[in-house]
């Protein structure tokens, strides 16, 4: 079967004709930093924004283009809510989890606000949740398309997780299709998330739990593993996604980056790696177009753990990360002229 077949049998896209640019793409931006750990199941996450700051991140997006205006907005800092203190089945650190995304979507609403587009570095996967639900604050579920970028699909929920670990279930919690799965979360009461899986696409899966499968299966949920990218190449791959969830170009695109889609080898320092993934040059075309396609309005980094692995590996990783962040702004290997 050739790939094209398989793709047309997934949904319907029409792979000959460019992605639509737009000017949506941002040359203002704002770095959040997201100091968090506890959806997840290795400590260390939370060391993630500092480090990249320190390795340079800030100078490297000002050296992209002179036209570009970044600010760091510092990090996030969250107080446990006051709750009714009812526990809900298999779901690690709740009440932090809640209180840290409340107090994320709260500043990533100001930065939109403050016509900047909000890069936000965590920080685990959990915090998609509270940056996502920012950016919806701003526009409608309709008007708001996610790519995914992922060797995990984080669609669980707390019935399906194998660890109750909340990083691997952030976009479930996103999507008005999963809600009766889910019990009533007072503490997430503030999420009013309602994006409907259709406007999501996965890139870089290649650890799938037995229910998310199910799942997958269920809802035609829209994805290009790693299976994928061997056959049609990281180029038809990126632009079939971009034109899956925005076929006319004109929603905006929220990318939510797991470090972790990246192979080891160039990503070592994360908490759940997964072997055989994305090379960093697939990455940074991935990035590249997201770019050239003019309608990137928001983003995460995640998963960088600068406590696993040596130095080697934290440095490889802290690059890795740096590189992608600058590709989704403009960063080209092409060069830059302005
Ligand atoms: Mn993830």
């Amino acid at each position: 079967m050739s790939w094209s077949l398989k793709i047309f049998n997934k949904f319907p896209i029409n792979l000959s004709s460019s992605i639509h640019a737009r000017a949506f793409n941002s040359k203002a931006i704002g770095i959040l930093g997201v100091p968090f750990d506890k959806g997840a199941g290795t400590r260390g996450t939370d060391k993630g924004p500092n480090a990249l700051r320190e390795a340079g991140l800030i100078d490297e997006i000002k050296h992209i283009s002179s036209n570009i205006d970044v600010k760091d907005y510092g990090d996030v800092h969250y107080e446990l809510m006051n709750t009714n203190g009812r526990k809900i089945h298999n779901l690690n650190d709740l009440s932090d989890v809640a209180a840290c995304n409340k107090a994320l979507a709260d500043q990533v609403e100001k930065i939109i606000k403050d016509n900047r587009m909000p890069i936000t570095l965590g920080g685990c996967h959990s915090i998609a949740i509270g940056s996502i639900s920012g950016v919806l604050r701003t526009t409608t579920p309709d008007n708001l398309c996610i790519l995914w970028v992922d060797a995990h699909l984080d669609l669980n929920t707390n019935t399906t997780s194998p660890t109750g670990n909340m990083h691997g279930m952030p976009a479930s919690l996103l999507v008005k299709e999963l809600r009766s799965n889910w019990p009533t979360i007072p503490e997430l009461e503030w999420c009013k998330a309602d994006l409907s899986l259709r406007n999501f696409c996965w890139i870089g899966l290649r650890s799938i739990d037995y229910y998310e499968r199910i799942m997958m299966e269920q809802y035609g949920i829209k994805y290009f593993d790693m299976r994928d990218i061997d056959r049609m190449g990281i180029d038809k791959v990126t632009n079939a996604a971009l034109k899956a969830i925005n076929p006319n170009g004109d929603r905006q695109l929220h990318v939510s980056f797991d470090i972790d889609s990246l192979d080891p080898l160039f990503a070592n320092s994360t908490g759940t790696p997964a072997g055989a993934g994305l090379t960093l040059r697939e990455c940074l075309f991935l990035m590249e177009e997201v770019h050239r396609s003019g309608t990137l309005s928001s983003m995460d980094l995640v998963e960088v753990n600068p406590l696993v692995g040596d130095v080697r590996d934290v440095t490889n990783t802290l690059n890795s990360a740096k590189a992608i962040v600058c590709a989704a702004i403009g960063s080209n290997r092409s060069g830059n002229s302005s």
